[in-house]
């Protein structure tokens, strides 16, 4: 059995009851063997062993207080993956789904992610099983408050920096953030990050993800020779990474023509966004009330994958798991010609095999999100330099971090005599590669 087969089947013991972790770890894992084959002497030193068990876990009690006086207890989680390229960076999740598991997926895949960025930044992600929704304002401060009365002690501008994802925006980040500042006496800006731009905030950090996905996206079309102007494009989701993506797609000259949320999705040829962002970003509430807000387009219980619409550009960007294998198939059948990953791991790893069997492009998200995480740095940075760039300037860098991942990406493809549209184990290379090489030269064993 070769190290890399070992070591999946271990981890496939350890951690029998962590599907999602296993996925990551087989999905990164299975696509970096040549590293492994060029460095034989890598075993001994337990590599991937390393690679894969997080530097630290943290989990911690959050009890908070319902607008009724009644006391709730929530499980609260940092998992600080790996520091060796900087300071543990990654977001905090807040969905009743988050567990161990979850938690380590995402973490194992923000290290690779963040080496990509060319910036520098370890890989952590955090969390709790906490649903915001249909929480009150009052409801939601508390969990905040309480949550980081516990985290404050772990983190710090130069020790780990939070961020949002799922269930965790600005309002959250701003009553982290306050907490923080309460308890260690003292104004830190770089300890979070996507704070409100008018206390250390940094520009475009909110569309950050989105556009990034999409200039990501442009870069692997121009590579193969496609102009996208007039394609129809299915971004699921309708949170902020699926929002901005959308208006980035638009302003490209592509047509939105469906989004989703977690009950149902909206099909509408006049896709009007600003009516999805009232719905999303103001009021909180389902895409149910979008036709009757818009007065066009139609609404769907159930997902976006299992309906009737089709389009040639597919942008996941809702949660993990989205697209198994049927609903892959389902995208090719009907023509589909890219699909790039606003979400983490949104398609299943057989779905991921289907897609390069029929050669389609197909941009993984630790590549195709990252420019979410690279602004985030370049919050940091705006912060201990204490000065603000211009929405412009901090784009124009997000352009070029894109670029310069997908260049990455084509680089580790070429290296490795892949094919050029092997995007998957391009992005895993180059992630790895630089991880890797920063453990071996900083020892730690
Ligand atoms: P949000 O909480 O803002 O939005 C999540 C969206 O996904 C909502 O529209 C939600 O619907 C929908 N959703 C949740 N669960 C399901 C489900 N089971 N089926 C269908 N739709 C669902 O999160 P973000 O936009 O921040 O994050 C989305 C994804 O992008 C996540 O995978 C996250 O890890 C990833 N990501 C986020 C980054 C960021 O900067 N925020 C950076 C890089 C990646 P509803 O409104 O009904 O809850
Ligand atoms: O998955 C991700 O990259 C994020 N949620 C963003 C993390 C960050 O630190 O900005």
């Amino acid at each position: 059995m070769s190290y890399i087969e070992r070591v999946i089947e271990q981890t496939k013991l350890k951690d029998k009851d962590q599907t999602v972790f296993i996925q990551a770890v087989e999905e990164v894992l299975h696509s970096i063997a040549p590293i492994f084959e060029k460095h034989p002497e890598y075993e001994k030193m337990a590599v991937l062993e390393r690679l894969i068990e997080p530097e630290r876990v943290i989990s911690f009690r959050v009890p908070w207080t319902d607008d009724h006086g009644q006391v709730h207890v929530n499980r609260g989680y940092r998992v600080q993956y790996n520091g060796v390229l900087g300071p543990y960076k990654g977001g905090i999740r807040f969905h009743p789904s988050v567990n161990l598991s979850i938690m380590k997926f995402l973490g194992f895949e923000q290290c690779f992610k963040n080496a990509l960025t060319t910036l520098p930044i370890g890989g952590a992600k955090g969390g709790s099983d906490f649903d915001p929704k249909g929480k009150s304002e009052g409801e939601i401060l508390r969990f905040c408050q309480s949550f980081m009365t516990e985290l404050y002690r772990h983190i710090g501008e130069n020790v780990d920096v939070p961020a949002g994802d799922m269930g965790v925006g600005a309002r959250e980040i701003g009553y982290l953030y306050g907490q923080y500042r309460r308890i260690v006496g003292a104004s830190e800006r770089g300890v979070l990050t996507g704070k409100g731009v008018v206390y250390g905030g940094s520009l475009v950090r909110k569309q950050a993800t989105g556009y990034g996905l999409v200039y990501f996206l442009e870069e692997m079309l121009k590579a193969n020779h496609i102009d996208p102007t007039g394609y129809s494009v299915i971004v699921s989701g309708s949170g902020n990474v699926a929002i901005y993506a959308a208006e980035k797609c638009f302003a490209k000259g592509m047509k939105v023509i469906a989004m989703s949320d977690s009950k149902g999705y909206i099909v509408d040829e006049n896709l009007d966004l600003e009516v999805v962002k009232h719905i999303k970003e103001v009021e909180r509430t389902s895409l149910e009330k979008y036709v009757e807000y818009a007065g066009h387009g139609e609404y769907y219980t159930g997902s976006v994958y299992d309906g009737e619409v089709c389009a040639k550009i597919v942008l996941p960007c809702a949660t993990q798991n989205e697209i198994n294998l049927e609903r892959a198939q389902r995208l090719i059948d009907r023509g589909v010609v890219a699909i790039a990953e606003g979400a983490n791991m949104p398609n299943s790893n057989e779905a991921i095999a289907l897609y390069l069997e029929n050669h389609i492009l197909y941009a993984p998200g630790k590549a195709a999100n990252a420019g979410g995480v690279a602004t985030s740095a370049l919050e940091m940075t705006q912060n201990s330099m204490r000065l603000a760039w211009s929405a412009e300037e901090v784009d124009s860098k997000l352009q070029d971090i894109m670029k310069a991942i997908h260049a990455q990406c084509l680089q580790a493809m070429r290296e490795y005599d892949l094919p050029s549209y092997n995007y998957v184990a391009g992005a895993n290379l180059a992630g790895a590669s630089k991880v890797i090489e920063a453990m071996v030269l900083q020892g730690e064993y």
